[in-house]
């Protein structure tokens, strides 16, 4: 918990400059465009993130990362991470319920993993390494809520042979199955328990038939390379995976049964976006189809500082999936985002300069905040018209303003709130004021503006009718 003399970093150089980064990165024919770029892609502009599983439950869509340390080298990851959205748009931080530490006998790498619901209970499996062997292995952790807390419930690995990136199913007649592996491709049985499986650890034949031809592959003579993403639709079961090493690129391949026999289909996405893994989640929502992965497409993004993105795509009529490539615009909105209940101060669309950390009361806040900071929040719907505005502030110096804008960090000014000092960091209050202006739907900005240094905490924000 941060406190009034905890000292205060900023983790990311200001983002603002993304905007022009993430098109020039992403773009397949990057051209100087007259048009200010509306990117909301990577969906995590607070910290780096890898490894997207995506989850969709009750009507959410939770989205489960790693979280690639700053300045990383190599895959130095400690942590999992929890956001989620009902629009695709404006994601929720939930912050890391999941860590190494969560597991008493693991080391380090928490590398990609997968959630998954089952009779209320939320099974998060992951890969770590083992301490006693030095392996890697694959952990299980258990919740109540799809936000946790998660528990090894276990207290050992589900299953160890050395190898990563598990991915979980339940087909439609209830049996589920943990696939995962590199450089080979395994699969259990999981029982209903969903933390033990039954018969042994089978390898999946890695055929060119089945996974595709690596050109110049001796000993790795297929595609597959790791990342494993089972699922099906209708009748057909889908293996997406990572293709190649390195850099890698998303291909997949089908099968009639959750055990095969595959064959291979083809390219996802292509090589792009300067990380030279990636990783693939694919989920349906609200009716339509989802593709996530992570890129370098962050200031200061690359191979180890990676962050997830997705982009909305539509199945072929004979259940071929079509190549997506990458972009710095994403998936559209889907639906609008109601001003005019409690909104966490972390749900953002894209945020400029600002962090997030654990809240007092409960829940994530958004701190770190300086002078010229902005959240963008998506698609407000304002109707005929808001009156006014409160947030949930603290501050451990004398604060700021919160300027509310319309349709850019610049954009029209509806409203300022003026925010005190409350004697810390975590000393919450709600500040309010008038605002005229905002009516249909909106791009909503909290612009935070004030003197040097951070300025003030927010931990949510609601508008009130005119
Ligand atoms: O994030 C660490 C590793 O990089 C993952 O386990 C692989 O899938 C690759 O993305």
């Amino acid at each position: 918990m941060t406190t009034a003399t905890t000292p205060r970093r900023r983790r990311l150089p200001a983002l603002a400059i993304a905007f022009a980064l993430a098109a020039a990165a992403l773009s397949p024919a990057a051209e100087p465009s007259p048009s200010p770029v509306q990117a909301d892609n990577p969906i995590v502009q607070t910290i780096y993130t890898a490894d997207p599983a995506p989850l969709v439950h009750n009507g959410r869509v939770y989205l489960y990362t790693g979280h690639d340390e700053d300045g990383s080298t190599w895959f130095t990851m400690k942590e999992w991470r929890v956001w989620s959205s009902d629009d695709m748009v404006n994601w929720t931080d939930h912050g890391s319920p999941l860590s190494i530490d969560t597991f008493s006998w693991a080391r380090q790498d928490a590398w990609a993993g997968q959630a998954v619901e089952r009779n209320g209970k939320f099974y998060w499996y992951v890969p770590v390494v083992n301490d006693a062997t030095g392996r890697m292995a694959i952990g299980v952790a258990v919740a109540d809520s799809p936000t946790g807390p998660f528990r090894d419930t276990i207290g050992r690995p589900l299953v160890e042979n050395g190898e990563i990136d598990p991915t979980v199913f339940i087909d439609t007649d209830g049996q589920a199955y943990l696939y995962w592996g590199n450089p080979n491709l395994w699969y259990v049985r999981l029982n209903a328990d969903m933390t033990s499986y039954s018969g042994g650890v089978t390898a999946i034949p890695l055929t060119t038939a089945g996974f595709g031809a690596r050109p110049g592959g001796t000993s790795r003579p297929t595609l597959y390379e790791e990342g494993p993403w089972v699922y099906k639709r209708g009748s057909l079961y889908y293996n997406v995976f990572a293709a190649q090493c390195c850099s890698e690129f998303i291909a997949y391949s089908t099968a009639p049964s959750p055990t095969g026999p595959w064959t291979y289909r083809g390219t996802v996405m292509p090589t792009q976006g300067s990380s030279f893994t990636n990783h693939a989640g694919v989920i349906d929502f609200k009716g339509s189809s989802y593709f996530f992965y992570h890129n370098g497409a962050l200031p200061g993004g690359g191979g180890f500082t990676r962050s997830v993105a997705v982009e909305k795509f539509t199945y072929n009529a004979d259940g071929t999936i079509p190549l997506i490539n990458m972009t710095s615009t994403g998936a559209p909105q889907a639906g609008t985002l109601n001003p005019y209940v409690r909104q966490e101060a972390e749900t953002i669309a894209w945020a400029s300069g600002v962090e997030t950390e654990r809240a007092s009361e409960g829940g994530m806040n958004v701190g770190w905040i300086e002078n010229g900071d902005w959240i963008k929040v998506k698609g407000a719907a304002f109707g005929s018209g808001a009156g006014s505005f409160t947030a949930r502030v603290a501050s451990a110096t004398s604060g700021g303003r919160i300027e509310l804008r319309l349709g850019g960090a610049n954009g029209t000014l509806v409203g300022t709130c003026t925010v005190g000092g409350t004697g810390g960091w975590q000393t919450w209050t709600n500040v309010s004021c008038p605002v005229s202006g905002a009516s249909g739907t909106q791009d909503l900005y909290l612009k935070f503006t004030g003197g040097s240094g951070y300025l003030f905490n927010a931990d949510w924000w609601r508008f009130t009718a005119a």
